[in-house]
């Protein structure tokens, strides 16, 4: 079908539109129109290019996720080398550059561009003619790899520059950093150990693991950033300063950082330097310096470079937010599912601001990997919000003194023994009787996310179960005033304050529920997902693995560990427990499951759901989903904007449902 021009003239409006509201929406952070306004855009657009492929272009913005997952990074040859950059650590050395910058350039002052560093990996993005043609990481300066395809799903990478004064470069390479802010990096652990997965140690790893994936649509769903700093060629663009070459990449539509400053002193560059590393903690990416750059490129030429670093910027390094003490004893902890967890005590120290006392070791293979003794010498870190760490020993400090530490083979809270299940790093209390176990695992139940029970705080936990009177979560139901009054500090008031608190939360919903019950791999998300899936606990209790794993975001381990924990004598008592002291969850709702052996069709979008989170309810369900109307169809689902898969539907005489009969039909 030829294309009608009036066809193509709105899909270049769409697409200069789009560009426009992505640029505001991902680059400067202020979007231009609601999200249903943009979604009616990009629809209108996927639509004509579904029905004229012919138009579809690689800048289009439908188009950040193409190709096939790859095989290799090809290697990619850097036309000018990117440069590794220099350090300095002291206000000291950095008077020092700064002095033999003046001396090589033979003046008085120099004009100095201060950037934050960010903790990420340097990328180069080649645009030709405007158009984003490829993309490489840094490598070793000279060659790197070519991750275009990767590149490609961030989306403040523009797939086409802006014009600036009716013209776009005929060539530009620019050089920049991708990186994950802290927030999604904690965020993206959080999924991976709800799934089972191996964590990432900090969000430059994250960001480094998500660029290197050979499948872009892996990369797609990691929550990577860019920020632009620097260029290599440049054709069709007069650029004389780093001033103006911020602002020109930042005209062009790049991601610029806007935290950076001209200094006109050296007294200027410290102050600046002073600011960044007050302020470190407030912004959303791990910086570990200020990078500090001749403004003038003039005389960034006269200065040149030395062994791949120019002499034109330095690092200057921010104090690791790292110590040294002593470690005073390795203790274990016992968690709610009976995990035992090494944790070093430390000599109280200082980390920029925060007094530590106690980091974890995590697992005894990592003890033994870091070799930590008894009595070592350690340097320990803060990054971020995270819980303390010991990085290493002080192996020249010790003394011979030391102690190896091993992991008890008895419980140190209820003496039973410890078990290492195969294949499994933890080590684990099997009783599940244990007090530990049960005073994690009671905390965790009346937590605030969980059953909300104010009130019961660890504190009376603890007395509570030393004095027998909570041996299990269900006897928090059986509490009486009177058990309640012979506590330390408990009057009247508070004891009956505590006794309305637990009868309110006898209502909590079902997601807190399934949370509160501290199922390993369910957090809130999957309880939520739970909750939505099952009408009530008893249904959730009999689903099988299989059942379990067609929820979209329940992993294979997730399912089995439900499983196990439901297939748990002691577990079922516990609900049937609750259930006749009257812990019944409001507002569940009776399940549906007429789709078992049916075949499902979609066509147009659907408002609460994607096609893949669809999919998977309906197969959960035992149905199954078609891609094309044929007779063997049963159902046709109606979203927004439907195709041609109505008309057919209809002369086929298949029933169509619109998307709030599909959800009533699969229980919601
Ligand atoms: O934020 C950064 N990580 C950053 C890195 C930055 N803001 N500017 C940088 N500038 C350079 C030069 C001066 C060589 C153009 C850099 C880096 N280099 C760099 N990052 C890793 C190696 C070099």
């Amino acid at each position: 079908m030829p294309v009608p021009p009036m066809v193509q003239a709105r899909v270049e409006e769409l697409r200069a539109l789009i560009r426009n509201y992505d640029y505001h929406y991902y680059v400067l952070d202020q979007p231009l129109v609601s999200d249903a306004e943009y979604d009616r855009l990009f629809r209108e657009l996927k639509d004509l290019e579904n029905q004229y492929p012919e138009l579809v272009t690689p800048d289009s913005p439908t188009q950040r996720l193409g190709g096939v997952p790859a095989t290799t990074f090809r290697p990619v040859p850097h036309a000018v080398p990117m440069l590794s950059l220099d350090n300095c650590f002291t206000s000291e050395e950095l008077v020092e550059w700064d002095a033999r910058v003046r001396r090589l350039l033979s003046v008085s002052s120099v004009e100095y561009v201060c950037e934050p560093k960010l903790d990420g990996l340097s990328v180069e993005l080649v645009y030709e003619q405007g158009f984003l043609t490829l993309g490489s990481t840094r490598g070793d300066g000279s060659t790197g790899e070519d991750v275009t395809a990767n590149l490609r799903t961030i989306k403040q990478v523009p797939l086409r520059l802006f014009p600036v004064n009716g013209v776009v470069p005929a060539l530009l390479e620019v050089r920049g950093e991708v990186y994950m802010e802290r927030a999604a990096f904690q965020g993206l652990n959080r999924e991976r150990e709800r799934a089972g997965q191996p964590l990432f140690a900090n969000p430059r790893n994250a960001a480094a693991g998500s660029l290197r994936q050979l499948d872009p649509r892996i990369t797609a769903g990691r929550p990577l950033k860019f920020f632009a700093y620097h260029v290599g060629r440049v054709e069709g663009l007069e650029l004389s300063t780093q001033v103006q070459l911020l602002t020109t990449l930042s005209q062009l539509g790049l991601p610029v950082n806007p935290v950076w400053r001209l200094c006109r002193t050296l007294a200027e560059v410290q102050e600046f330097y002073g600011e960044l590393l007050s302020r470190r903690n407030e912004f959303p990416y791990d910086t570990d310096g200020m990078v500090v750059k001749v403004n003038e490129f003039a005389w960034r030429a006269v200065l040149g470079e030395v062994a791949r670093a120019p002499r034109w910027a330095i690092a200057y390094k921010f104090p690791a937010q790292e110590a040294t003490t002593r470690v005073l004893d390795i203790v274990v902890q016992v968690g709610r599912t009976g995990v035992l967890t090494p944790v070093a005590v430390l000599e109280p120290v200082e980390v920029s601001g925060v007094t530590v006392s106690r980091a974890t070791l995590h697992n005894e293979d990592e003890v033994r990997r870091k070799d930590v003794r008894i009595g070592d010498w350690v340097l320990v870190r803060r990054a971020g919000e995270v819980i303390p760490e010991v990085v290493k020993p002080l192996l020249e400090r010790r003394s011979g003194a030391e102690r190896e530490f091993r992991m008890p083979q008895r419980c140190p809270e209820c003496g039973g023994p410890v078990v290492r299940p195969e294949g499994e790093v933890a080590h684990r209390c099997e009783n599940l009787s244990c007090p530990a176990r049960i005073r994690q695992s009671i905390r965790h139940f009346a937590s605030r996310r969980a059953a909300d029970i104010q009130g019961l705080g660890d504190k009376l936990i603890d007395q509570l179960v030393e004095n027998g009177l909570l041996r299990k979560v269900s006897d928090i139901y059986r509490l009486k005033k009177a058990d309640l009054l012979v506590l330390e500090r408990m009057g009247d008031k508070s004891a009956q304050n505590l006794l309305d608190q637990i009868e309110k939360s006898k209502g909590m919903s079902l997601e807190r529920l399934i949370f509160a019950l501290g199922i390993q791999h369910v957090g809130e998300t999957a309880a939520q997902l739970l909750a939505e899936r099952f009408s009530s606990l008893e249904a959730l209790a009999q689903a099988s693995p299989m059942d379990l794993q067609g929820i979209p975001g329940v992993g294979p381990k997730m399912a089995s560990t439900i499983a196990d924990f439901f297939a748990n004598p002691e577990n079922r008592r516990l609900m049937e427990e609750l259930r006749a002291l009257g812990v019944v969850p409001s507002g569940t709702r009776p399940r549906g499951g007429p789709l078992a052996g049916k075949t499902l069709v979609f066509t147009g979008t659907l408002r609460s759901l994607t096609r893949e989170e669809a999919r998977r309810l309906v197969e959960a369900q035992g149905g199954r989903v078609a891609s094309a109307v044929s007779r063997k169809v049963d159902l046709l689902v109606v979203g927004s904007d439907p195709g041609s898969k109505v008309e057919e539907a209809r002369r086929l005489g298949i029933p169509t449902l619109d998307e709030a009969e599909f959800r009533r039909l699969l229980g919601y």
